[in-house]
């Protein structure tokens, strides 16, 4: 008899761009087990469940992906490789420092002559706004070198910009996207495969807010729900725990670090003992929705270690993520001691 994760596999096709990330996967981990160095894969974001199966809608969850971000950019630090699995759109190591409008803040828009103003800039880009964008665009380079950027954005911009290109230049970071709760799936078990031979060297650090609830493939209507037909009922049915099969057999010898998030605060150290209890993995990073930025609870079956940031170090913009991933390299280098690795190559 098939289990309910055999089951979701079975049904639910793969991703489109799925053999060209497994690829992507099987060289990178094999490339960095060559060098022994120790890979973690990072799961960001959340994941959606498409109510339809030519999706308008789709049901999903609050996590902008800055815990997996944030945390991708201290492993680099510790010497790791990274696999950054991350929801399509959410927010990235690196880039994440200039999302929204801070990149563009951080630019100037410098004049050729003393008698151009910015404004003069603008007006001369309207009276061309129906002409080609080539045109545009030479109208523009005469009276002014766009996008230089703001003298006091450098010290900002260019310690970010050498780590990117550091993390780049040693070929220390892959991005792989999903976006649906099956495309996640499909992606963390080749992942999985993939990492399965690095034994204890590897790390699994299961930050991505992964839907609970979804609509089978065979439940899913094929077009857009109707309204004058009234209001739908939606059924959602429970998502298999990947957690077990993943533990069990995916990757075995692999360090397993998973997060519980919670609302209530009574349930969150309960439940991140109870999924330790029940898949046998090695901890649980446990935070509360409300106070995750400043605080979190690395659970192991015996011991519970709170990291809290104090109101200053908030006010500073410390990362709590700095710690907690300090923290888990520590325990994961104790780890691999035990089971006879040899110091990974910084
Ligand atoms: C987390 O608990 C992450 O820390 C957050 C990060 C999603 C809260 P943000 O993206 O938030 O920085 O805004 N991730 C795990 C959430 C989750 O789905 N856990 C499952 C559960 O709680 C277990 S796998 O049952």
């Amino acid at each position: 008899m098939s289990t309910q994760w055999e089951d979701f596999f079975a049904i639910h096709l793969p991703p489109t761009d799925f053999e060209d990330n497994r690829s992507l996967l099987r060289e990178f981990c094999e490339r960095h087990e060559r060098h022994g160095r120790c890979i973690v894969l990072i799961t960001s974001g959340g994941t959606t469940v498409p109510l339809e199966y030519n999706t308008v809608r789709f049901v999903d969850n609050f996590s902008a992906g800055t815990r997996g971000a944030v945390s991708a950019e201290y492993f680099l630090e510790h010497g790791y490789a990274v696999i950054f699995m991350h929801r399509l759109k959410s927010l990235e190591p690196f880039t994440r420092h200039f999302s929204g409008q801070k990149l563009l803040d951080m630019l100037d828009i410098q004049e050729r002559g003393p008698n151009t103003t910015i404004t003069d800039i603008a007006l001369r880009w309207f009276e061309t706004q129906a002409e080609s964008e080539q045109y545009q665009v030479s109208v523009l380079k005469k009276v002014c070198d766009i996008a230089a950027l703001k003298p006091d954005s450098v010290d900002v911009l260019a310690p970010v910009l050498l780590r990117y290109k550091a993390a780049h230049a040693a070929g220390a970071l892959l991005h792989v996207a999903f976006t649906t709760v099956s495309d996640y799936f499909w992606l963390l078990r080749a992942a999985c495969e993939c990492l399965a031979s690095s034994g204890p060297c590897a790390m699994l650090y299961l930050a991505a807010a992964v839907s609970d609830f979804y609509v089978p493939k065979d439940h899913l209507p094929t077009h857009k729900i109707q309204s004058d037909t009234g209001a739908p009922i939606i059924q959602l049915q429970l998502v298999p725990k990947m957690l077990a099969p993943l533990v069990n057999l995916w990757v075995p010898s692999a360090y397993v670090v998973s997060f519980k998030l919670e609302t209530d605060e009574n349930l969150l150290i309960p439940k991140a003992r109870a999924a330790l209890e029940k898949y046998k993995h090695k901890m649980v990073v446990a935070n509360q929705l409300q106070t995750r930025r400043h605080r979190v609870v690395l659970v192991t079956p015996k011991t519970s270690q709170e990291i809290l940031l104090t109101r200053e170090e908030v006010h500073a913009g410390t990362d709590i993520e700095c710690l907690l991933v300090g923290e888990i390299v520590r325990r994961h280098k104790e780890h691999m001691q035990l089971e006879g690795v040899p110091e990974p190559v910084p």
